[in-house]
């Protein structure tokens, strides 16, 4: 008769467990858990979060299913199929699904069904707790064992594009304020932003961390939101320009006045955020290329 393979949580959580190799890397092999956790000084640690039972190899007896969690706040979760051997140790059958790839978190909401098979819930985008939850698309997807290894048997094999998520940038001109007029100097400054993919925004907002000194003119500035930041600069916010499509860039143009007696603060900082729709910001996969410094020159 095959072992009872169904191991409690709280055996679980202080087993030696045999870990398959991480797609992502971190700690693997015979670990040995306490109160449900595994640590690896200056390596990561690994958990134990989750557990559901079922009959997964069809030989009549339950087999533990359990999700594995590696890492700190962002991290990689696999989840194993456990058994024991006739002689009662704990065994790894294999991993039924791990992070790598599109896919970036398993839920601890898996179930094995009266058939054997594993219902795993899945992420295509992994947020801190603190970040907007609705950023994820989950999808669930069925694995069943097939003699030597899980695979999956129903479910979609891909996720969409998150239409939560997009890579864009942004690009200025330099900005040079001209000859003063009646004591101003007036300059023009040309902001681009490029969609590079995967998704392209329902719109986009520009700051500008700015000096006090530099004025705003000009119909660039229509409907613009001022904030004052604590050092005495302002952050003046574009919260709904129009976004270019995927793949292209957008242009938009901005006047500036300054009188001709300011000499410091040369330079302005522009930064680009996309939106999905209004309160739904989206995530950039490169946030290095959102901002740009530009300095300020004079002529004449
Ligand atoms: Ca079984
Ligand atoms: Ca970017």
């Amino acid at each position: 008769m095959a072992p009872d393979g169904r191991i409690p949580m709280s055996v679980l959580r202080n087993a030696t467990i045999f870990v398959p190799p991480w797609p992502a890397g971190g700690p693997s092999g015979w670990l040995t858990f306490n109160d449900g956790l595994f640590v690896e000084p200056h390596i990561g640690d690994v958990r134990v979060t989750a557990v559901a039972y079922g009959d997964v190899d069809r030989d009549g007896a339950q087999e533990t299913v359990v999700n594995v969690h590696g890492g700190y706040t962002y991290g990689s979760w696999q989840l194993l199929a456990l058994d024991r051997t006739s002689a009662g140790k704990i065994r790894t059958i294999g991993p039924v699904v791990a992070t790598t790839g599109q896919v970036k978190r398993i839920s601890d909401s898996f179930t094995v069904t009266p058939a054997g098979l594993v219902k795993a819930n899945l992420a295509d985008f992994l947020v801190r707790a603190d970040e907007d939850q609705t950023i994820p698309q989950w999808q669930t997807r069925v694995y069943g064992w097939r003699s030597s290894r899980f695979v999956q048997v129903a479910g979609p094999r891909s996720f969409p594009p998150n239409p939560r998520v997009t890579e864009l940038s942004v690009t200025a001109s330099a900005l040079v304020l001209g000859q003063a007029e009646s004591g101003l100097r007036h300059g023009t400054l040309r902001v681009t932003v490029t969609v590079n993919k995967p998704v392209a925004p329902h719109h986009v907002a520009l700051t500008f961390d700015m000096a006090p000194s530099l004025l705003r003119e000009g119909n660039g500035w229509t409907s613009a939101r001022v904030e004052e930041e604590g050092h005495g600069w302002l952050q003046v916010h574009l919260d709904n320009l129009p976004s270019p499509t995927l793949g292209k860039s957008q242009t938009f143009t901005f006047g500036f006045a300054r009188a001709q007696s300011v000499t410091r603060d040369n330079f302005v900082t522009v930064t680009a955020e996309s939106w999905a729709a209004k309160n739904k910001y989206m995530v950039d996969l490169a946030t290095w290329n959102n901002a740009t410094t530009v300095e300020i020159s004079t002529v004449g």
